[in-house]
């Protein structure tokens, strides 16, 4: 049986991706409750895929607590061109850290993955048990594929070891720190980016990948954030949890939603030689509810921050 613990404000902390989307809303969540005791590196500090360099990490500064919030990540052109990479880097970065936490006996660890884990038919919402009931999504199979070993991987050391390891699974996310790479972002920052430049150049159209009629849930790395610390508090068990917020919208009606929230009048021109993806993926929140966490950023209001903060404009 694993040992339930609950992080103390002096409690030795390590996120591994601090500088990420996840990892930096994390650690604002801890910062604003009130934690001091992080450690902390950059990609260019510790090189979570360099296996001695991790167990070296490790036994020097041994930290009680872990977030697992470092990944190669991207959109789904970058996931469907650099297979191999999304496959190997992820792998070798999960392997690396959820070993050691076990080697050097951190009191619990959360690994974090993603929606892209179930079924691309799968039924909706999805729901935790539905995991390898079927075929993958291809655009990110290799992802897929690490996230689930990482998500096994946990359940094993549980299981042999007695490590209170725990996964949880978050749908698309948006936020601050996110990616504006055209070629290698999420959907959300490349369509904000799209019309913030299209506006500004006076284009008369923007270009939208796929067909938009794939449905999206978006979660707004803030509320991520805040769902890693409860769960790191309250949580404790084997299976993983998804983290939505229960909310879907077509491609079609973000691109509006952007659209009008940058207040751009040009038109929209479907590249339907980019490929869609999994056609719906929305989560099944009831799980984390009943525990008593909900989301408090509407994808509204979440847009609107990002044009303010990011690109200094007032949306409606
Ligand atoms: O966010 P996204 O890249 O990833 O794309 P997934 C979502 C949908 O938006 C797809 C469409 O149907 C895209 O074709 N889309 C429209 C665009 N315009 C654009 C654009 O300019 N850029 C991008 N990127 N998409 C990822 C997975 O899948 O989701 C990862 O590849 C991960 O593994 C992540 O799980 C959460 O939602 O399709």
């Amino acid at each position: 049986m694993q040992k339930k613990y609950i992080m103390e404000k002096t409690s030795k902390i390590y996120i591994a991706g601090h500088r990420g989307m996840v990892g930096s809303a994390i650690l604002r969540t801890l910062q604003k409750e009130g934690f001091n005791n992080f450690v902390l590196r950059s990609s260019q500090e510790l090189d979570l895929r360099n296996q001695q360099a991790v167990a070296d990490f490790f036994q020097q500064e041994k930290p009680e607590y872990v977030f697992l919030a470092a990944a190669k990540v991207g959109g789904i052109l970058a996931n469907n061109t650099f297979r191999a990479d999304f496959l190997y880097e992820n792998l070798c970065i999960q392997n690396n850290v959820i070993h050691q936490c076990y080697v050097n006996g951190v009191k619990k660890m959360l690994f974090l993955g993603s929606s892209c884990i179930y079924p691309k038919l799968a039924p909706q919402p999805l729901k935790e048990e539905y995991l390898l009931s079927g075929f993958l999504e291809s655009t990110n199979e290799p992802y897929a594929i690490a996230k689930i070993a990482g998500i096994k991987m946990c359940e094993a050391y549980r299981t042999q070891y007695n490590c209170n390891f725990i996964s949880a699974m978050p749908t698309n996310l948006y936020g601050e720190n996110d990616n504006y790479d055209l070629q290698k972002s999420h959907v959300l920052p490349a369509l904000i980016r799209k019309f913030v430049e299209a506006k500004q150049e006076n284009k008369p159209f923007v270009e939208v990948w796929g067909t938009g009629s794939p449905m999206r849930e978006f979660l707004n790395a803030e509320d991520l954030g805040n769902a890693c610390y409860f769960l790191m508090q309250n949580y404790d068990e084997s299976e993983f949890i998804n983290v939505g917020c229960g909310e879907e919208i077509s491609i079609k009606n973000l691109a509006l939603l952007v659209k009008e929230l940058v207040d751009y009048k040009g038109e929209l021109h479907w590249d339907t030689s980019k490929p869609d993806g999994t056609p719906r993926k929305l989560m099944d929140n009831s799980k984390l509810q009943k525990l008593g966490w909900t989301p408090k950023i509407t994808l509204r209001d979440g847009i609107k921050a990002i044009l303010e903060s990011k690109f200094k404009i007032q949306a409606p």
